[in-house]
């Protein structure tokens, strides 16, 4: 209590108090009957942020640059202690209250962070209502601070004090702190009043990785051997990052990093690239999470999109502004934080976690931009892997796209709306369909005219335009015959693919018996095996096997696939009439006749079916050719004709 020279002075002072008092019951009051409207819920999460709220008081401590160390413990009885060593929360008589200050830090609503001269502070949205909230839901709590020589207590129950502020005793000068012990009372948290340590130590650590250098530590009493977790990052986001990154390739090993401050806005961002599609983008304001994005994360985006195609067109990598990249594309593989501590955060946004504040906009592009350039200046080789994968990204998303159209105008699609090209067949049972692709516009004449009209339908493949586009899937799939194979099959695409809205039971690869068969072949099987996937697994994928030779004698016709067969069958023909040898070069030669008798005719047909393990190979042989040049490729694919062709066996 504090000392009055005169009766007078005490009088006002208790006038004061009495007042303030009652302001402060009303407030407590108002906090214990909606207690959601100031820490979101009394469910488990709004009993976590009790604690938030408290450790906050500590980090601005931190902020204002004095508390270095910040203790978390969960008492064996449940309760949990926070403690730091910074100066320890003013213990002053207050002109205005008459009171201790320590006493108002935890009696009045909203008085949280007052007593600090500027610098940053964690306020806003949910966070920073304060240490009195914590105090009106608890139904003890016990503060001690160390300061200036000497241990001070205050001691409140359910928001009351019940022994006012006092001495404990002397401690050394150089002692100082504060540590604040708490009991959630049980009648505000109805559901749980249970601490979960995982949650506990979430949060913990990523203060640590905001917090560069700031030594955090958990405890949890409850557990028979309870054990001290250290939370203590030099490498703060950097950390962060590799952390996030962990077991993943990267396409460099140190995290760019920056550190800068414009206007009074301190900026951190940093930021690694994986070889993997996953974009992870954390953004933070006064080390909260700000999952709604805001004026940060946008300044961020628009330098990171700005310098990296500013860079790729003056290093060349570009050869116009046409290819620059968008900033989805650029952001593929991405792993980045960025936190910002703005001296008057705004929050807005359902959750109060999007930072509205435009000026961290400027301050972020500023800050990053800067230090960005100059990475990627100094480092042209992880530069250009940054490009070339923002590249690949907008490759990939381009040939999703336009899977996404052929899904598109396939729903409410009628056969009339089929393309020409397709022959369809009459009958409407999937059951008794089959689709043929025909490798080139002759064979394809052939088919259609050979066909069974009720069960067979035909789509000739120009080989052609599969061999000129091979190398990249995205062509593939703007190709009009492999669109109108989609959309023949009525299946969707992606994951609209519904396998029961196959059109057709059989799908029938009929390729020349080649390499240039082979390698469209290949092609398919690879469409197949990443977009058709379940078809392949229905067992609805075959290859045609056309013969290599046809032995007519008379009237008896026999076909065959390898020389050593026609060898074996030949020696056991009478020498008269004499036999006739045809070799078919390619489907293409194959009279409609033919082609029905050797290779369409269910009688006499010889059908593969494709499994998925053998897609997978074709899969796997085309990512092999992808990579290559030109030249290469060609060898490759003559190298391995035989390979292809084993696919078959
Ligand atoms: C404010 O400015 C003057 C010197 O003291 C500053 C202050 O209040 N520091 C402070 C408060 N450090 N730690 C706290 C604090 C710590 C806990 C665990 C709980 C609360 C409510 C405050």
């Amino acid at each position: 209590m504090a000392e009055f020279e005169n009766p007078q002075d005490f009088e006002k002072a208790a006038d004061k108090y009495n007042a303030s008092q009652i302001q402060v019951l009303g407030g407590l009051e108002a906090v214990r009957k909606r207690p959601g409207m100031y820490i979101g819920s009394t469910s488990s999460q709004g009993l976590h942020h009790l604690v938030w709220e408290i450790i906050d008081n500590s980090i601005d401590e931190r902020l204002a640059g004095f508390a270095t160390k910040i203790d978390v413990v969960v008492e064996a009885d449940g309760s949990v202690t926070v403690s730091d060593d910074g100066r320890g929360i003013p213990v002053d008589i207050q002109a205005k209250t008459g009171r201790p200050a320590l006493e108002t830090v935890f009696t009045v609503l909203h008085a949280g962070g007052k007593f600090g001269g500027g610098g940053y502070k964690v306020s806003g949205g949910l966070h920073g209502v304060g240490a009195s909230v914590v105090n009106a839901l608890s139904t003890k709590v016990d503060v001690t601070v160390c300061r200036d020589g000497k241990k001070y207590g205050i001691n409140f129950e359910h928001g009351r004090v019940v022994k006012e502020m006092h001495v404990i005793g002397d401690v050394d000068e150089s002692q100082h702190g504060t540590t604040v012990h708490f009991y959630p009372d049980p009648d505000i948290f109805t559901e749980t009043i249970v601490f979960d340590d995982k949650i506990l130590k979430n949060r913990i650590r990523e203060l640590a990785f905001l917090n560069r250098g700031l030594k955090l530590t958990f405890t949890d009493k409850r557990k028979e051997t309870a054990e001290t977790d250290v939370y203590h990052y030099e490498g703060g986001l950097r950390e962060y990052v590799r952390f996030l990154n962990e077991g993943q390739e990267v396409l460099f090993d140190e995290p760019i990093f920056v550190d800068g401050d414009f206007d009074g806005i301190n900026v951190e961002v940093a930021l690694q690239y994986t070889s993997g599609y996953k974009t992870t983008m954390m953004t933070f304001a006064n080390n909260i999470h700000t999952y709604e994005g805001g004026m940060h994360e946008a300044g961020f985006k628009t330098a990171l999109t700005r310098v990296i195609n500013d860079y790729a067109n003056k290093a060349k990598i570009f050869k116009s502004k046409d290819e620059n990249l968008s900033g989805e594309d650029i952001r593929e593989g991405m792993t980045a934080i960025v936190s910002v501590k703005h001296p008057n955060p705004q929050f807005e946004g359902q959750t109060k976690t999007k930072l509205g504040n435009s000026d961290a906009r400027t301050a972020v592009d500023r800050a990053f931009s800067e230090a960005f350039s100059r990475f990627l200046m100094e480092n042209p080789t992880v530069a250009k892997r940054i490009v070339e994968k923002g590249q690949l990204a907008e490759k990939a998303r381009m040939a999703a796209k336009r899977a996404r159209e052929v899904t598109r105008k396939k729903s409410g699609l009628e056969i009339a709306n089929l393309p020409g090209k397709l022959a369809d067949n009459t009958s409407n049972d999937p059951e008794i369909s089959e689709l043929f692709i025909v490798e080139g516009d002759s064979a394809g004449g052939s088919a259609k005219q050979g066909r069974s009209r009720l069960t067979q339908a035909i789509l000739p493949i120009r080989g052609k335009i599969l061999n000129v586009e091979k190398a990249s899937m995205d062509r593939i799939l703007a190709n009009e015959e492999i669109r109108t194979l989609f959309t023949a099959l009525g299946t969707g695409f992606g994951a609209d693919f519904n396998v029961e809205k196959a059109r057709y039971h059989k799908l029938i690869i009929m390729t020349d018996a080649d390499v240039d068969g082979a390698h469209i072949r290949t092609l398919l099987l690879t469409l197949f095996y990443r977009y058709m996937k379940p078809m392949i697994d229905a067992g609805f994928v075959y290859i045609a096997k056309p013969p290599l030779y046809q032995v007519r004698q008379g009237k008896v016709i026999k076909y065959i696939d390898t020389d050593e067969e026609l060898h074996d069958y030949m020696g056991t023909l009478q020498p008269s009439p004499k036999p006739v040898v045809q070799r078919y070069k390619g489907l293409g030669e194959m009279s409609a006749d033919q082609l029905w008798e050797t290779t369409m005719n269910p009688e006499n047909r010889r059908l593969d079916r494709v499994s998925p393990e053998y897609a997978a190979d074709a899969d796997a042989v085309f990512e092999m050719l992808m990579g290559t040049e030109v030249g290469p490729r060609r060898q490759f694919i003559q190298d391995n004709a035989k390979y292809v062709e084993n696919l078959d066996a």
